[in-house]
């Protein structure tokens, strides 16, 4: 079944394998998605290449840092060139400067708090704002982000702040975009196994307390955010916007 035939994306944040935006693009594809990617500077141009490229040899894969709004710009300039039109977007994108996620929240800086924001909030914004003139005929924009933007998840500091900054950047956006059949929805994933989680202290035990206290008593699986992807891009979800849909095997309803 062909659930995303004849539709056009574009994936922001693959940057290896692991990437939770990487087992999106692959969902999206195998539904009959045509994709585009970027990737955040040269640092990781031959990973995206080599894992992109798996998808046909003329895939557009261009570079861009989400804080430069000259590279948002040419991005949809050549994606406009490229494919005249678009329906999907994916966002999966965030940072924080890494002592920020080390020590207590209230030692965040005032640059800390504003990288944090502007690559991992912002950018949603001016994305889909580069995105919309595109998606005449309507369009799907995915947001990922965590729990940590609701309940003190500790050391994960000013990224939470961040996250709920996105999620209800994603309910203003989709009230804007709405009109224009553009839904905007986030997807809150468990933790995963990423570039972005290894190196945090305690994420091995983190898995373990989700496995113990999460109703399905196991992890979310890469596959499983990318068909929650699929299907938030389809048309099955044609009247869910602004949501933040818990992909995290129920950890999110528990209160003890
Ligand atoms: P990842 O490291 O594979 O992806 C993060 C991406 O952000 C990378 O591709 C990186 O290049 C990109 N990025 C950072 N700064 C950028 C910039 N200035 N411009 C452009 N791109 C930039 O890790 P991931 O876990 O797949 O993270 C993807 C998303 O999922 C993030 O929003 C993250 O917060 C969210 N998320 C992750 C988990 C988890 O446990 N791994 C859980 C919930 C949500
Ligand atoms: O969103 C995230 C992590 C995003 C992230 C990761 C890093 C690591 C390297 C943002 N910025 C940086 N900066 C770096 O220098 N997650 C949901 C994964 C995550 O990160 C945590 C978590 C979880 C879960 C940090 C502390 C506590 C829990």
């Amino acid at each position: 079944m062909s659930l995303l035939a004849g539709k056009l994306g574009i994936v922001f944040g693959v940057a290896n394998k692991r990437s939770i935006a990487w087992a999106i693009a692959q969902a999206w594809q195998k539904a009959g998605a045509r994709l585009a990617f970027t990737y955040q500077g040269e640092r990781l141009k031959e990973n995206v290449e080599e894992l992109a490229g798996t998808f046909g040899p003329d895939t557009l894969m261009l570079p861009c840092d989400v804080t430069k709004d000259e590279d948002i710009a040419r991005v949809f300039a050549e994606v406009g060139q490229k494919f005249g039109k678009l329906h999907l977007l994916l966002h999966s994108v965030a940072f924080a400067p890494k002592d920020a996620l080390e020590g207590d929240f209230l030692s965040t800086s005032r640059e800390a708090f504003r990288i944090a924001h502007d690559v991992s909030a912002y950018s949603l914004i001016a994305l889909a704002r580069g995105a919309a003139p595109l998606m005449t005929e309507g369009g799907s924009i995915i947001g990922m982000t965590y729990y940590g933007s609701e309940k003190v998840v500790p050391h994960y500091n000013v990224m939470g702040v961040a996250k709920a900054s996105l999620e209800a950047s994603t309910r203003y956006l989709a009230y804007d975009l709405g009109p224009k059949k553009i839904r905007v929805n986030c997807i809150s994933a468990g933790p995963v196994n990423t570039l972005a989680a290894r190196g945090i202290a305690g994420f091995t035990d983190m898995l373990k307390h989700y496995e113990a206290h999460a109703p399905l008593k196991r992890n979310v699986l890469p596959d499983e955010l990318g068909a929650t992807g699929a299907f938030l891009a389809s048309d099955g979800a044609a009247a869910i916007t602004g949501q933040v849909i818990y992909v995290d095997c129920g950890y999110q309803i528990m209160g003890m």
